[in-house]
């Protein structure tokens, strides 16, 4: 999975991609310049699966996985020559977007408008996602429209009165992703990676005197409805930084100081994964304690092919429990006696927490 990092220049995208990736990528002095993209791959915290890890005491501890992609700043439309080095294949490949929004205060941090609103910085930044899908569509309704002076195919037929739907929808300022579409359109449109039509999560870069709760602006960002497929977070992207230096008590300590309950990036991790409709289930025992992400209302048979195209082929059953019953009662056998170790065919729906034991036979 893969998640682009975007949002106007030094709103803070590399300090969070930083504690998110325990990187030390460098901030600051508008990497736009140079175009740089920074990757790390991020473990999902879950403490589900660190208690299962500490029952169990495997050989090989291994949590899910994400892939961050932290972009240069985007420039608003006008003030660059071109957008296409700003819309590089690595943004479109990306299945969720998080943009960095700056609210916070400092005078020696320049900012592209020139004051800190980030009200109008969501607006602004909403706006330049439907301008570059609608630069997308209208070149290819273009190409198409032409095609079919030549002659007419129904699948170009089909493929434009899709494109026209999008466009007007962008055009009255709707993204795609509040679109209602079929199946068959959403194929149509996949090859386009249209960037309003994948989920978006808005980070809020709070500074540190606006803890906990943040500031007015911020506030009101926070509690409007939300749009399907979205979200709006706060984070403290420096103060994150300050504590990911910090271990134990005494990162406790000044996160009690601050009035921060947990680490808004574990959160932000979290919510991305409620955006893309994933969930984990596990697998367990002395050799390995392992998360597996798969979609919400993946079936048995399919999550065993996550593991293993021969669970899948060869699948019998699966065994399960629940990850909690197993911590409770501490073993397999305990939990089997009790009549909680389940077993299940290929079309279980599996379920977030679900520990999983595939018999097979191939
Ligand atoms: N005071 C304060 N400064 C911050 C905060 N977050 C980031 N900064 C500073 O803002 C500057 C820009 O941060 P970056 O993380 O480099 O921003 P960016 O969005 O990656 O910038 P570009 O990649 O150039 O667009 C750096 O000097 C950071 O130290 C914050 O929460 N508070
Ligand atoms: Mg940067």
């Amino acid at each position: 999975m893969r998640i682009a990092i975007m949002g106007f220049p030094q709103s803070g995208k590399t300090t969070v991609f930083n504690v998110l990736a325990h990187a030390h990528a460098q901030t600051g002095g508008f990497s736009s310049a140079s175009g740089g993209v920074n990757v790390g791959m991020v473990s999902v915290p879950d403490p589900r699966l660190e208690q299962l890890r500490d029952l169990f005491k495997p050989k090989k501890y291994t949590p899910a996985r994400v892939e961050y992609v932290d972009f240069a700043g985007a420039l608003p439309s006008g003030k660059e020559a071109s957008s296409e080095a700003l819309y590089p294949a690595q943004l479109r490949a990306a299945e969720l977007l998080v943009c960095v929004i700056r609210a916070f205060r400092d005078d020696a941090v320049p900012h592209p408008f020139d004051s800190v609103d980030p009200v109008r910085d969501v607006k602004r930044f909403h706006e330049e996602l439907l301008l570059r899908d609608l630069q997308v569509i209208e070149n290819r309704v273009t190409r198409l429209e032409k095609n079919m002076r030549v002659g007419a195919s129904k699948d170009d037929a089909a493929e434009l009165d899709v494109l026209k739907r999008c466009r007007s929808a962008l055009e009255a300022e709707q993204p795609l992703r509040e679109l209602e579409l079929s199946a068959d359109d959403v194929k149509r449109l996949r090859g386009f990676q249209l960037l309003t039509a994948k989920p978006l999560l808005t980070v809020l870069n709070i500074g540190e005197v606006d803890l906990p709760e943040g500031s007015a602006e911020c506030r009101k960002l926070l509690d409007a409805a939300a749009a399907p497929h979205t979200a709006t977070i706060m984070v403290p992207g420096r103060t994150e930084m300050d504590l990911a230096a910090l271990e134990g008590a005494e990162r406790e300590e000044f996160m009690g100081l601050l009035g921060l309950v947990e680490s808004s990036l574990d959160r932000l991790i979290r919510v991305s994964y409620d955006l893309l409709g994933l969930c984990a289930f596990f697998t367990v025992g002395p050799d390995e304690v392992r998360a597996w992400t798969i979609a919400t209302g993946t079936r048995a048979v399919d999550a065993a092919g996550e593991i293993h195209s021969d669970l899948s082929r060869g699948f019998i059953r699966a065994e399960v429990c629940r990850w909690d019953e197993l911590l409770e009662a501490g073993a397999f056998g305990p939990l089997r006696e009790k009549g909680r170790l389940r077993l299940e065919g290929k079309e279980y729906t599996v379920v977030d927490g679900d520990i999983l034991n595939i018999r097979f036979s191939v």
